[in-house]
């Protein structure tokens, strides 16, 4: 069987642990990372060198990088459904993956970094460039009711944490009705309801 190590309330794995349930592929949790440890230790180190969670291991196979262990579940069990067969519809999905792991998430990381270090000024800055990108997708949404196209992928996925994210910022953020319709969107899929919305902070 399938195993992943991760943690339920980390929103790398979260991602892993709705596109597995989406695909309806079966896996062990071993909790690792965070308050369960683990991820420093010499086995851990030997098949994930950067000590990150999530990693996956299936049938031989390792994979760390959520957006990697998510092409990875997508290429082994999912094309065709949240995984598009084509290289053009791949291309589409991938490049908002990219776009999520290079602008989005750090943009959301640098704002709560600085909320937790009780920074104003670096959170207002944060805020700044953080509400660039999410009027982008606001954008997009206004047109498509999903990031690659009419229907979920691997890319909505990736995002999500972050998307969810930027509706719990606690400060003045610009309303963007087509970003939150497509949250509920989101929110109308059991995997985001639990991976995500219930399960992150
Ligand atoms: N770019 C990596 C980042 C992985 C990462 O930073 N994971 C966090 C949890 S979200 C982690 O391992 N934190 C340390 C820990 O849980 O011990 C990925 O996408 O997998």
């Amino acid at each position: 069987m399938l195993k992943i190590y991760g943690r339920r309330d980390s929103s790398n794995c979260a991602k892993a642990f709705w596109a597995l349930d989406e695909l309806g592929v079966g896996y062990e949790l071993i909790a690792c990372g965070g308050r369960f440890g683990g991820t420093d230790a010499i086995d851990y180190r030997a098949f994930n060198p950067h000590g990150k969670v999530p990693t996956v291991v299936d049938d031989g196979a390792v994979v760390w990088e959520s957006n990697a262990v998510l092409r990875y579940l997508g290429n082994r069990y999912g094309k065709g459904t949240i995984w598009p067969p084509d290289a053009a519809g791949r291309a589409s999905a991938d490049q908002w993956m990219d776009w999520g792991a290079t602008a989005f998430v750090p943009a959301m990381g640098k704002i709560r970094t600085a909320l937790k270090a009780e920074d104003a000024a670096a959170a207002e800055a944060a805020l700044k460039a953080l509400t660039a990108h999410a009027a982008l997708l606001d954008r997009h949404f206004q047109a498509n009711d999903y990031l690659a196209g009419p229907s979920l992928t691997l890319a909505d996925i990736a995002l999500a944490p972050a998307v969810h994210r930027w509706f719990l910022v606690p400060l003045a953020r610009p309303d963007l009705p087509s970003l939150a319709a497509y949250r509920e969107r989101l929110a109308g899929r059991d995997g985001y309801r639990r991976h995500v919305a219930e399960a992150l902070s």
